[in-house]
C-alpha cells in the first residue's frame, strides 16, 4: 500500500477525550473514530489489526475442535422471556420494535439463540459433544462507555458454546477453552492470567476471567507474584489428555479476584501477593443446564432417558484486544505491534519522495516485499523525513527501511526494528527481502 493514496488520518495532538493510551494512540494512528458514544468505525488500519486478531482466535477454536457458524445479530424477545432474563438484563439491553410491534433485541451475547437451535437439532447423546462459535459484533448499552474501543457499547466478540452429555464432558470441554484461551493471547505477544471469577448476568459456578496486566485496567488484580514469571504453556499438552490437573494448577495460585479480595481470606502470604490492575480479554463460564432447562433442551443419554444438555460459553473481546496489545505494547512515540497482528510488517520510508535514486530504490523495494508476500505500507508522500519518521513510529510496524540519497547512492538500505533500540542495520534491498522473508 502506497501511503500517498491510503486511508489513514493521522492525529498531531494528544485528542484530549481520551485518558488512557490505546484510544488516544488508536485515534493518532488513524485506527478508530468515535461515531457515537461507545460506536466506532475501524478505519483501513485498525480494521487490519482487527483481522488479524480475529484470524487467530478463530484458528485457535478451529484447533480445539470448535466449529464456525454465525448468528443472527438481531434476536427475538421470546427467547429471552422463555430463559427467564428478558427483565434481568435491564437497560443494558437495545429493545427494538419491529414494523409488527414483535419485540426484538441487539444480542449482547447468544446463549438463547444457540440453546434454541441445539434443541431444534440435536436429539441423541450421539452428536455430542459439540462445540460451536461465532465471531460477531454485541450491543450492550453501557452506563458508563469508555476508554475508547475497550469498553464500547457496540464490540467484536468472539463467542462460543459448548453442548456435552454429562458433567464430566462439560469440564473437558470447559478445560479446553481455558488452555485455548492461554494459547491464543500469547500468540498476540500477551502474556493472560486466569483468574476465577463471578459468573454475573452469564450465570453459572465455574468462571474465570482472563487478565492481562495494565494499569489503566478496570479490573482490579490480586494473585502470587510467582505466577507472573512462571510459564504454563512451557509443557506441551494435548487437547485430548485429561486438563485438569492443569487447569487445577495454574488456578491454585490464585487469590480472589475483583475488589471482593479480602486479605484475611486470602491464601497468598502477603509477601508474594501481587496487587495490580488488568484489562479482562476473555471470560469463561459452565453453567450446566441453566438455559438447557430453562429453555427445554434436552437429548436422549445412552440408556435412552433425556437430559438437558450440559452448557458452556466462552468470549474473547476481540475488539478490546487491539486496545489491550497497545496497552502492553508501547513507548512514547507510539504504538509496538507485535508481529503477528501488526496491520502491516514493514514501513518503508523514502527519505526524499521525487529524488530519482531514492524513488527508484524505494519504489524496487516495495515492488519485491509485495512479490514475496511481506505486507508493505510505503510511505511516498511529500514530507519530510522527521514527519515520516514520527508518523512510522506512532503506527508501530514491525519493521521500517529508510532509504535516503546516501543509501541509495550506496544501494543500501537502513533496516531497523520498530521496538529494538541502537542503530540501523545497512542491508541491499535483496537482503531486506531475505531477512524478512524469513520472519
Ligand atoms: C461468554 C460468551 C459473555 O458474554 N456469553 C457468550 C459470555 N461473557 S462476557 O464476559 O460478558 O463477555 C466476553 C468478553 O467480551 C469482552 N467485552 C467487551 N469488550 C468491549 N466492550 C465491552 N463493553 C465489552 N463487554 C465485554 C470482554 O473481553 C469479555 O471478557
Amino acid at each position: 500500500m502506497r501511503l500517498s493514496s491510503y486511508f489513514l488520518p493521522l492525529l498531531k495532538e494528544n485528542p484530549t477525550e481520551a485518558q488512557i493510551v490505546s484510544h488516544r494512540l488508536m485515534l493518532r494512528a488513524g485506527m478508530i473514530r468515535q461515531s457515537s458514544a461507545g460506536i466506532y468505525t475501524w478505519l483501513p488500519l485498525g480494521h487490519r489489526v482487527l483481522r488479524k486478531i480475529e484470524q487467530i482466535v478463530r484458528e485457535e477454536m478451529d484447533a480445539a475442535g470448535c466449529q464456525e457458524l454465525l448468528m443472527p445479530a438481531i434476536q427475538p424477545a421470546e427467547l429471552w422471556q422463555e430463559s427467564g432474563r428478558y427483565d434481568a438484563y435491564g437497560k443494558e439491553m437495545l429493545r427494538i420494535t419491529d414494523r409488527h410491534d414483535r419485540a426484538m433485541l441487539f444480542g449482547p451475547t447468544h446463549e438463547e439463540v444457540i440453546t434454541d437451535l441445539f434443541r431444534t437439532s440435536v436429539k441423541s447423546y450421539r452428536d455430542l459433544p459439540k462445540n460451536l462459535y461465532q465471531i460477531q459484533w454485541k450491543f450492550r448499552d453501557e452506563v458508563r462507555p469508555r476508554f475508547g474501543i475497550m469498553r464500547g457499547r457496540e464490540f467484536l466478540m468472539k463467542d462460543n458454546y459448548s453442548f456435552d452429555l454429562d458433567f464430566a464432558g462439560a469440564r473437558h470441554s470447559y478445560n479446553k477453552m481455558f488452555l485455548a484461551y492461554l494459547r491464543t493471547f500469547r500468540r498476540m505477544g500477551l502474556t493472560s492470567i486466569p483468574m476465577r471469577a463471578d459468573s454475573g448476568a452469564i450465570g453459572g459456578d465455574m468462571s474465570h476471567e482472563f487478565i492481562v496486566l495494565a494499569e489503566t485496567g478496570e479490573s482490579a488484580v490480586f494473585c502470587d507474584k510467582a505466577w507472573l514469571d512462571a510459564d504454563p504453556l512451557k509443557e506441551t499438552i494435548d487437547y485430548g489428555a485429561d486438563l485438569q490437573p492443569f487447569v487445577d494448577r495454574w488456578t491454585s495460585l490464585y487469590a480472589v479476584t475483583d475488589d471482593k479480595h479480602d486479605p484475611k481470606a486470602c491464601k497468598v502470604p502477603a509477601e508474594r501477593l501481587y496487587e495490580g490492575r488488568g484489562i479482562e480479554v476473555g471470560h469463561i463460564f459452565y453453567f450446566g443446564n441453566k438455559y438447557s432447562k430453562a429453555m427445554n433442551a434436552r437429548v436422549t443419554d445412552e440408556t435412552g432417558a433425556e437430559v438437558f444438555v450440559e452448557m458452556g460459553s466462552y468470549g474473547i473481546g476481540v475488539s478490546r484486544l487491539a486496545g489491550a496489545v497497545i496497552e502492553a505494547s508501547h513507548d512514547d512515540k507510539g504504538i509496538i505491534w507485535p508481529a503477528p497482528i501488526a496491520p502491516f510488517t514493514l514501513g518503508v520510508i523514502n527519505l526524499r519522495s521525487g529524488d530519482a535514486a531514492c524513488d527508484a530504490m524505494a519504489g524496487d523495494l516495495y515492488a519485491k516485499c509485495q512479490k514475496a508476500g511481506i505486507e508493505v505500507l510505503y510511505d511516498d508522500r511529500n514530507e519530510r523525513a522527521g514527519v515520516k519518521f514520527a508518523s512510522m513510529d506512532l503506527i508501530g510496524l514491525p519493521w521500517q527501511a529508510a532509504i535516503g540519497p546516501r543509501g541509495a547512492a550506496a544501494g543500501k538500505v537502513e533496516l531497523k526494528a520498530r521496538g529494538a533500540a541502537g542503530p540501523a542495520e545497512e542491508l541491499s534491498v535483496d537482503a531486506v527481502i531475505a531477512r524478512l522473508s524469513a520472519n
